[in-house]
């Protein structure tokens, strides 16, 4: 069984997310998934909608998904990658060469982001939306 594994916070699942899980899985037969921890992504400088919870059940059901398994620090690849006997590590190419250390244990593979769409995106235009709403009804 050859194993993928990828990292990410993957909140508001959007295409974005939805074709780099389907591309890694296409590397191999088993897709792990390191979803980063609600204290993880803080220190990421992120606020996620959802909790790590949600967004792992919301993975689970995609279905290039196989295992989701959390990301609690920037120093845990090597040993998920050995420990899970990975052969391909696959990420999006806004982290190229940050996760060349993993080349002796596994395949690096940096992907192209999925253009025009970001879960930063559609907070920013939910929130617009509500405004939009709110002022309307503060004239009707
Ligand atoms: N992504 C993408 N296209 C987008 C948005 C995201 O291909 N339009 C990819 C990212 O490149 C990443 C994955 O989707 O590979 C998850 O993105 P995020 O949830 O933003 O994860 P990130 O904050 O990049 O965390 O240790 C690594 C980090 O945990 C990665």
């Amino acid at each position: 069984m050859k194993k993928v594994i990828t990292y990410g916070t993957f909140d508001l699942i959007h295409r974005g997310h939805i074709n780099i899980l389907r591309r890694a899985k296409d590397f191999g037969d088993y897709l792990i998934v390191a979803l980063s921890t609600d204290e993880f992504t803080a220190g990421k400088g992120k606020q996620t909608y959802y909790t790590y919870e949600e967004r792992k059940q919301i993975l689970e059901a995609i279905k290039y998904v196989d295992e989701v398994i959390p990301e609690t620090c920037w120093e845990q690849k090597i040993d998920d990658v050995v420990r899970n006997q990975v052969s391909v590590f696959v990420i999006g190419e806004d982290w190229r060469g940050r996760f060349d250390f993993l080349a002796p244990y596994c395949k690096v593979v940096y992907l192209p982001r999925t253009e025009g769409i970001s879960t930063t995106q559609i907070k920013t235009e939910l929130g617009a939306l509500a405004s939009a709403k709110k002022k309307r009804r503060g004239q009707a």
